[in-house]
């Protein structure tokens, strides 16, 4: 069973930190000793809906990774703890989607499901994120994002098949004590996604990429005030280079950028002709592009970076200090030409917080 790491001294500092910084929370001493009480009873206590929303949103404002932050007080919090059964749990992340897709207008939103307790460990879903590709082998090379070949293999021996494409959705897959390991795949009016083509290279749409609207990662466990949300998937929307930059180009992901410079006319073999440098910006642009054009909110990495200053400054001036992880916050591109780059930031690590990913493990 989990390991149940219930911490009545970091419950007590975030009802303190909550009692500084919200005007309706409770006296926190009065607090604590409600849940000290409730812990010595059950070996674990509850936390109030606003407690779990204040939590969340701070865990979102300490995200060192995330140069998004500056909206953190939008977060929209979904509060299904009470949610149990696999299929409800799988139901709950399709209207998670819905709810964060919103027709392309995307809005931040988590959903929080159970706390693991004593004799009754809590739901998990085993999945990266709730939209992620398929990736298999075949003849020698990869069909799909090579990145999840190994989960790909997982859920096809959980009885999955797919259709084969580049682009093939994978299921959820769902750990309950009840129910054990089930896959539900999610409807297809659930996943928004944006075929890529380039304003001014009409080949660029006939190399058939795309990509989803909402990033919404489900395997990093969320902590608040000495409890751990080990299921409680959270979205925002892209930031342009996380797709043209990485996803697209990776070499250990799907690797266009040869292909793409040869569409281009460009000398690959000749580094110093910057040819990747090029072909980077070309598939940027088409990725930006196109995600205005079907309507699907998308942030670039000069707008975000602006917006990631304006999140220091805000931080300063409420007399916190901002953390944050420079290699994280920069964007892949363009480094030096983004404010973002131009300071070194505190790496402190604060609660309430997201932990690091729980990998899958084959
Ligand atoms: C990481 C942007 C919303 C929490 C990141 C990264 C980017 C980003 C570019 C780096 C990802 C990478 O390099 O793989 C944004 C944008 C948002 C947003 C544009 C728009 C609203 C959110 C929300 C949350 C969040 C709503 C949580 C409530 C995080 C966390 C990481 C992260 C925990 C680190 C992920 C990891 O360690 O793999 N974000 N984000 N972000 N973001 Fe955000
Ligand atoms: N790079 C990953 C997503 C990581 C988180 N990025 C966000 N988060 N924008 C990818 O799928 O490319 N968010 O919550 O918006």
């Amino acid at each position: 069973p989990p390991r149940l790491d219930v911490d009545l001294d970091e419950a007590d500092r975030f009802f303190r930190q909550r009692a500084t910084e919200d005007p309706s929370a409770p006296d926190p001493k009065v607090r604590h000793a409600a849940a000290a009480r409730e812990f010595s009873e059950r070996g674990v206590f509850t936390h109030t809906t606003a407690e779990l929303e204040f939590g969340a949103r701070v865990a979102w404002r300490n995200a060192n990774r995330c140069i998004g932050r500056l909206y953190w007080r939008s977060l929209v919090i979904r509060d299904r703890r009470h949610v149990r059964r696999a299929d409800s749990i799988a139901h709950e992340c399709v209207e998670h989607l819905k709810l964060a897709t919103n027709g392309g207008k995307i809005r931040p939103v988590i959903t929080i499901f159970a706390a693991d307790e004593p004799g009754r460990p809590a739901p998990r879903i085993r999945n990266e994120q709730l939209v992620r590709y398929a990736g298999r082998r075949q003849d020698g090379a990869t069909v799909g994002d090579p990145r999840f070949e190994a989960f790909t293999r997982w859920v096809q021996s959980l009885g999955w098949s797919g259709k084969g494409s580049a682009f093939d959705v994978l299921p959820l897959v769902i750990d309950t004590a009840s129910d054990g390991t089930a896959i539900f795949d999610i409807p297809e009016d659930a996943v928004l996604e944006v075929e890529l083509s380039h304003p001014e290279l009409p080949w660029f749409a006939d190399l058939g990429l795309r990509w989803h609207a909402v990033p919404a990662i489900s395997s990093m466990p969320l902590r608040i005030g000495g409890l751990t949300y080990p299921t409680a998937p959270f979205n925002g929307w892209y930031m342009g280079t996380e797709i043209g930059s990485r996803n697209l180009v990776d070499a250990d992901r799907y690797d266009m950028l040869v292909r793409v410079g040869r569409q281009l006319g460009l000398n690959t073999d000749d580094e110093r002709s910057l040819w990747k440098d090029r072909v980077l910006v070309e598939i940027n642009r088409a990725v930006l592009w196109s995600f205005d054009r079907a309507g699907v909110k998308i942030a670039d990495h000069h707008a975000e970076s602006e917006r990631f200053m304006a999140f220091v400054a805000k931080e300063h001036k409420a007399g916190r200090t901002p953390t944050a992880e420079w290699s994280w916050v920069v964007p892949p591109m363009s480094g030096a030409s983004l404010p973002v780059y131009h300071q070194y930031y505190d790496e402190s690590v604060h609660l309430p917080g997201f932990l690091p990913s729980v990998q899958w493990e084959p």
